[in-house]
């Protein structure tokens, strides 16, 4: 079958802020694009997606999952020891770390995340114009977050600029890596000094990994990386996707009014937000084989741009797609990925998502748009910078 080459880029600053308009051209372009400027095949239907994500034999991690193929260029960073991971190292990390984020343990924060996320929903209130970026969305996550891990107390405001490179690291050498790689170095220092066992506090995630090394699971090198994907991608992904479903109501005032009227509608509210939302937007895989994708031969060797958030807005899956509806049954989107890498703090991000989204339906009887959204672009996240809202007291 005859492939859409097209002169796309994905990269574009205009597609980083706006993308959904462009997947649409992409989607409609053919099962599989060729993206002459990249260099790499694209996939933007769901069924292509899902698939591609499933078999992992073919389209492999290992090989980065970013625009950078680790076969023949260096890896920016020691590559992550799950997400950069095939099996059988991916079975072995991917068990060990299960374990560690396990659901007992979430349930076992949820009341404390709960009573703090009504707290500060409680400041917020009545303020009139807040940033439920920077007051809401980044301040409820690095309030329970960093403390989970164990984590050292200075340095904290690291977190944030740290994931922005590790996500735009995943893009090309553009302006935006280059500039968040050359104000991360010390964001870098610090994070790969937190991770050792000495740095980090005795209750903690953190040191429950340095127990498995202990237990022969993991190598004390290995439970160091291992820590440091804690840090790359549990912080600014909870930030942002808290941010969107904030956002996603400011959009969509009638769904509020639904969730007030249903609050037990909260779980499908987020999950529908994951879906409409599109945080985590592209994937890379690459093809460790020739590969057969609805009729077309990607050749062994080839990087594969897997879009993700373009999968979740797919008409041929969804009906009225770019439509928030919190009582869609929004349930298998790849919001959180598909298969052995899927997400493995998806529940994390749930919890924090709940406790942000219990607290606004108690005590918030309206939430206004006090200002135009303002995206921070990213090669891989979409990013809210400031979302200035009105918290109307219930
Ligand atoms: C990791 C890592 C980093 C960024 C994202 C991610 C989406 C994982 O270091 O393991 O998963």
């Amino acid at each position: 079958m005859k492939i859409s080459a097209l002169d796309f880029d994905p990269y574009d600053e205009a597609v980083l802020t706006d993308p959904f308009p462009h997947h649409e051209r992409l989607r409609e372009a053919g099962p599989v694009v060729w993206l002459e400027r990249y260099q790499c095949y694209g996939l933007a239907r769901f069924a292509e997606v899902r698939d591609a994500l499933d078999d992992w034999k073919t389209f492999v991690s290992s090989r980065g999952v970013g625009l950078a193929d680790f076969a023949t260029e260096q890896p920016w960073r020691p590559p992550s020891l799950l997400l950069e991971a095939d099996p059988p190292l991916h079975e072995r990390t991917r068990g060990l770390m299960n374990k560690v984020a396990s659901l007992p343990s979430l349930k076992a924060r949820q009341p404390e995340w709960r009573a703090k996320a009504a707290a500060l929903v409680g400041e917020l209130v009545g303020r009139g114009t807040v940033d439920a970026v920077a007051d809401l969305s980044e301040a409820f996550p690095l309030s329970i977050f960093p403390d989970m891990i164990g984590l050292r107390d200075e340095g904290r405001e690291n977190l944030i600029p740290y994931a922005t490179t590790v996500f735009n690291a995943f893009g090309p050498r553009n302006a935006l890596l280059e500039q968040s790689m050359s104000q991360a170095a010390a964001a870098t220092a610090w994070v790969a000094e937190s991770c050792k066992r000495e740095f980090l506090k005795p209750d903690g995630w953190g040191r429950e990994v340095y127990a498995a090394a202990d237990r022969g699971d993991c190598s004390e090198d290995e439970a160091e990386r291992l820590v440091r994907s804690f840090l790359s991608a549990g912080v600014d992904t909870t930030v942002n996707g808290i941010a969107n479903l904030v956002f996603a109501f400011t959009q969509f005032p009638d769904e509020w009014r639904k969730l007030k009227e249903k609050p037990e509608l909260y779980r499908k509210a987020i999950e529908e937000s994951l879906r409409w939302g599109g945080v985590a937007q592209t994937f890379y895989r690459t093809t460790s084989r020739d590969a057969d994708v609805s009729g077309t031969t990607i050749p062994e060797g080839s990087k594969v741009l897997l879009f993700l958030a373009s999968a979740n807005r797919d008409p041929r899956r969804w009906d009225d797609p770019d439509r928030f509806d919190i009582d869609r049954n929004a349930s298998g989107h790849v919001g959180f990925g598909f298969g052995i890498h899927q997400c493995l703090g998806q529940m994390v991000a749930r919890y924090e998502a709940e406790a942000v989204l219990t607290a606004l339906v108690e005590q918030v009887a309206e939430i206004r748009a006090a200002g135009p959204a303002t995206r921070r672009p990213n090669n891989t996240l979409y990013a809210l910078g400031t979302l200035p809202v009105e918290l109307v007291a219930a």
